[in-house]
Formats: C-alpha cells, structure tokens, sequence
C-alpha cells in the first residue's frame, strides 16, 4: 500500500487578504502618481459554471485565476470589490433558487462566507450597483476598475466584469491588469508555502510513477498513477494542465496527451519515458518533468542525452539570482546541451558558431522555463513594452525578464530529436557540417528527454522546490525498490536488487 509524507495542510486565506492589500497598495500608488483621486472600487467577476455543450452535465468548475488570486472563492457566480477608499473588500454572493437546497445542498448564508472568506461584507450580486454606490464617499460618478488585458502565452483578453447598472459608473479597463498581473509575479510566503505543497505531493508522486513503470504497460496507466496518488493522498482535486505521459518517440513531442494523442502508447523494454505531470491545491499548481528508461536501466545513449539536460538544469539554478536575465538562462542551457551533444560525438564543430547560427533551437524548440503559481504559465512574462524575441528558441520563450527574489520559475531545459526540426538542419547549408551524420542517425526515433523543476528566485540564489530523484544514479536506486529521499551514504547496488513486493510497492 502506497502512503504519503506529505499532508494536505489548511487552506490560510489570509493569503487572499494580503494579495487584496498588495493590489490595493500599487493600486492607490499609481492613481497618486498620476494625480487621480483615491475612490471608486476594483471589481471582478469570478467564473461561471459551464455545462457540456447543450447538455445539462455540469463540468467541474475550477475558478478563474484573478479572482481566485484576490478572493480565494472556490464556488461559481460571485463578484468581488474591493473599495479603494477605505480597503473594504465585498464579496457578491448569487441569490440560489430554492431548488438548490433539494439537489445541490444547504444554501449558505451571507455570513458563512463572510467569515470563510474573510471579507468585510457579503451581499448578492443583484444588489452590485447600489451597494457600490451606497459605499462610494467621493464626488462625482464612482469609478470602476475592471479587469482587462491580454494574456501573452494564449492571446485571449481576460473578461472584464458586467453586472447590470454598469452604465452609472465611470470605468477603467487598463490600469488594473498591468499592476495585477504584476503582482502576481512576485509569491508571499504563504503562497510559497502552497506552491512548496504541491511540489512535494507531485514529487512524491512522480517517484511512486517511477517505481511501478514497467514494459507491458499502457502511458495511460502511468497518469492514472500519478492522479490517484495525488488525489487520494493529497487531496489535489485538479491537476494544473493535462498529463504529459509520453514513451519511446512520443517524448519528442512537446505537448503530447492531448485527445488526440491521449497517452495510450504500450512501454517498450528499452523506451525512455518523458512524464510532465503537475498538481494543483487550492488554486496553486507545480509542474514536473521526470525522464526515466521504463525499464529502470540507462542505456549509454539515454545516459549520454540525460546528462547533457541534467548539466543544463543544475547548471542554470546554479546560476539563477535576482538581476540575471532569463534570456541569458536560455542561451546557458543550450550552450550545456550543445557542449554535451559535442563531447558525446554527435555534433562536430564550435559551440560558439553553433550558438550563432541557433543549433540549441533544433534540440530545445521550447522555452526553458516560465513563471508558475495559481496558473501552470503564471502571468507577468512580458511587461508592457516588452517585445518577444524574433528568434529560433528564444522566441518561444514565456518571459525575457530578469530575475527577482520571490518569483518563482519553471527550469526546464529538454533535448529532443524531432525529425522535421532536425532533418532540415541536417540538409540545411548553414548547419550540415555540424552533425555527425553517422552518429546522429542512431537517435533517430529516441525521443527526447526533459527534466523539469520548479525554482524559487531568493535574495542571492535560488531554491529548487522540487524533490524528485534527478541522478542516473538516483533515478535507478528508487526504480530499484530504494526508498526516496535515498538513505545518506553511498548507493550500493546490491541493496537495490530487492524485488519491488518485499518492501511495499504494491
Ligand atoms: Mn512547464
């Protein structure tokens, strides 16, 4: 029977209080400097809950990440405001049918989430309009300012909020984002203390993955364990993004799990298998890469492939303080890769010229990382201004900003052999003569390997938060039967020969 060390602790919504007293704060800071009087009242709407195309099946609400960031709110259908002038913060609860109470359960009173989500007052949402203006003390139309902008990893526009009596305020719909969006980027201690949660049950999980991964079985069955152990021992309900479980050459493809590739491979004696998989407690989420062989053994070339990124992931959080540039993190991984790709024989040539003609892009198409916190791609990557590379590699990039002490950053370099990138490297004039022809055609049909950790941007360094065995070494004792974190000393392989049910895996 599998357990856990990790329990899920109490949700603090004081949390949301003080990210309300941080957003108010820049709030008021930027109205007073540029001379604009400090009334009116931030307002959001919180999500809806969606059915199944026309069909009356509720899908599972998962509330909208701005307004989970400010309120906390868990249910579907409330607004939330907050009163610049006096920091008041009101929650508008939807009136529910009375019908509610015989299918969906007791309806709460206002105060039940008055005090759950401490706020200073609880209304219903017909009543907006004239509750804001019984609040407003300011001359004049109150002003309201809702939330719009763009979101720059999906191109879509966050939905500013409408509530009927709109028309009788005066509103803003461009100074919210850009200061919320901006505090998004920088956790407090307590969300640090949720994001290290998930990192650890998704950690934990990720090693329960490795042990029980064998030939014979479906990817599928890989997600399947990672979800249960999450879920039953967790208590993470939601995943942050869809499961990634791809083997042999699936792992070459980035985003592979989709319905379309829904994970359903069998695992080959000999695959590597490249698991992107990440929980989600009370709104924060992790996001982990493991790559393991399926058979609990590295082959030369998967040794040789690992290392090259396990080089780049150390070498960047090593590397990573406040004021070092993401982009300049970027190029470092390729450079570690390319440099590997070359001791191993597989590129032929100078890594600087390698590096100037974006070889690191044919390998590592994707950003090395991008913030991470209530959504998996975090907002806040690029500020106004702020123009994505143009670029192979760095145009893929999620963020170009430098490093600040409190963000928190994906670090995930990966090294891939995917045919229609390297193909036309190979025959193109300009790269040709840096591949070894006869090596590289042996890593034909590899797949790729990545390695993913969540990283938190302290005052002079970095802090990896997550705790997943990362060493060949490592990755091969616990596959082994070896208990995890790996008991101190040297690793001595005849402990490792245990077969799996005479310590407990099952
Ligand atoms: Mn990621």
């Amino acid at each position: 029977m599998a357990s856990s060390m990790a329990s899920p602790p109490e949700i603090p919504m004081e949390l949301h209080a003080m990210n309300r007293s941080k957003v108010l704060c820049a709030l008021r800071h930027r109205l007073k400097s540029s001379s604009r009087p400090l009334h009116g009242f931030v307002i959001l709407q919180g999500g809806e809950e969606q059915t199944r195309y026309c069909t009356d099946h509720v899908e599972l609400f998962r509330q909208e990440s701005y307004f989970a960031y400010l309120f906390g709110v868990a249910e579907p259908g409330f607004y939330g405001a907050i009163d610049i002038a006096s920091g008041k913060s009101i929650l508008f609860a939807p009136r529910l049918p009375d019908e509610y109470a015989v299918w969906l359960g007791e309806i709460k009173q206002l105060s039940y989430f008055k005090e759950k989500y401490m706020v200073s007052l609880v209304c219903y949402t017909d009543e907006i309009a004239d509750v804001l203006r019984s609040h407003y003390g300011g001359p004049g139309k109150p002003s309201l300012f809702l939330l719009r902008g763009l979101n720059t990893d999906s191109n879509k526009f966050s939905k500013p909020a409408e509530f009927e009596g709109i028309e009788k305020f005066q509103i803003d719909l461009d100074s919210l984002h850009p200061i919320l969006s901006e505090c998004r980027v920088v956790k407090s201690d307590l969300e640090l203390s949720l994001i290290q949660y998930v990192n650890d049950i998704s950690s934990e999980a990720h090693v329960e993955v490795m042990r029980k991964s064998k030939p014979g079985m479906k990817e599928y069955q890989l997600e399947s364990l990672f979800l249960h152990h999450t879920y039953m021992y967790g208590g993470c309900r939601h995943c942050s993004y869809t499961c990634i479980c791809a083997t042999g050459e699936n792992s070459s493809i980035l985003h592979y799990g989709h319905a379309a590739a829904p994970n359903d491979r069998t695992l080959n004696d000999g695959d590597i298998a490249l698991l992107d998989m990440g929980a989600e407690y009370h709104f924060y989420g992790a996001d982990i890469t493991c790559s393991f062989p399926v058979n609990g053994k590295f082959t030369e070339d998967q040794r040789l492939i690992y290392n090259a990124v396990l080089d780049a992931h150390n070498a960047v959080i090593s590397a990573m303080r406040p004021g070092v540039s993401w982009i300049d993190m970027h190029k470092l991984a390729e450079e570690v890769i390319l440099k590997s790709l070359i001791k191993g024989g597989i590129l032929l040539g100078d890594v600087e010229d390698m590096m100037d003609q974006r070889l690191g892009a044919i390998f590592m198409p994707h950003g090395l990382g991008h913030f991470l916190g209530i959504d998996t791609h975090d907002p806040g990557g690029y500020t106004e201004g702020m123009e994505r590379p143009k670029v192979a590699g760095l145009s893929s990039l999620r963020t170009i900003r430098e490093l600040q002490e409190g963000m928190v950053i994906t670090v995930e370099p990966g090294c891939y052999f995917i045919d229609v990138l390297l193909v036309p490297a190979m025959k193109n004039l300009k790269t040709s003569g840096f591949f070894n022809q006869e090596e590289i055609s042996r890593f034909r049909g590899f797949g790729g390997i990545r390695i993913e950790s969540d990283v938190h941007v302290t005052a002079n360094g970095a802090e990896n938060l997550t705790k997943c065995p990362r060493e060949t070494s490592e990755i091969e004792a616990v596959m082994a039967g070896c208990p995890w974190p790996l008991p101190k000393g040297p690793i001595d392989a005849s402990d490792t020969e245990l077969p799996k049910d005479s310590i407990g895996f099952h």
